[in-house]
């Protein structure tokens, strides 16, 4: 190689970075896709089992507004697959043939959910 070849051979590798610099630094401009998440008064609650404990923990639904809990059998595990919401007299067990609990819930207010045994529990609150 003489001079003149390494220099544009230089010049061309330059080049390059510079463009794979750019493409990089455009790509990060980018704005990354909405996550697309339930609205807080979702008729439509998928509850699964987090940390220790129900997930989600606070289930927020609409006064006269049909709401499905659709049970995760997948986390849901013995009891905790036994639902209850004892305030308003609503108890479900969630089987592999029967997922969805359905109801409407007829009044405003804050009303504990559980399983049968109480070791699982959380909120359902209806605005
Ligand atoms: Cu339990």
């Amino acid at each position: 190689m003489n001079k003149t070849s390494i220099a544009i051979t230089t010049i061309i590798i330059l080049a390059l970075i510079g463009t794979l610099g750019y493409a990089m630094r455009s790509q990060q401009a980018t704005p990354s896709t909405p996550q697309t998440t339930l609205p807080p008064s979702a008729s439509n609650v998928f509850l699964s089992w987090g940390k220790l404990n129900y997930e989600p923990q606070v289930i927020h639904a609409e006064q006269g507004k049909p709401l499905t809990i659709t049970g995760d059998l997948k986390r849901l595990t013995g009891c905790f697959r036994s639902f209850q919401i004892k305030e308003l007299g609503v108890t479900k067990y969630f089987t592999e043939g029967d997922t969805n609990l359905e109801f409407t819930p007829e009044k405003k207010g804050q009303f504990g959910f559980s399983c049968s045994m109480g070791m699982g529990s959380g909120l359902l609150v209806i605005t």
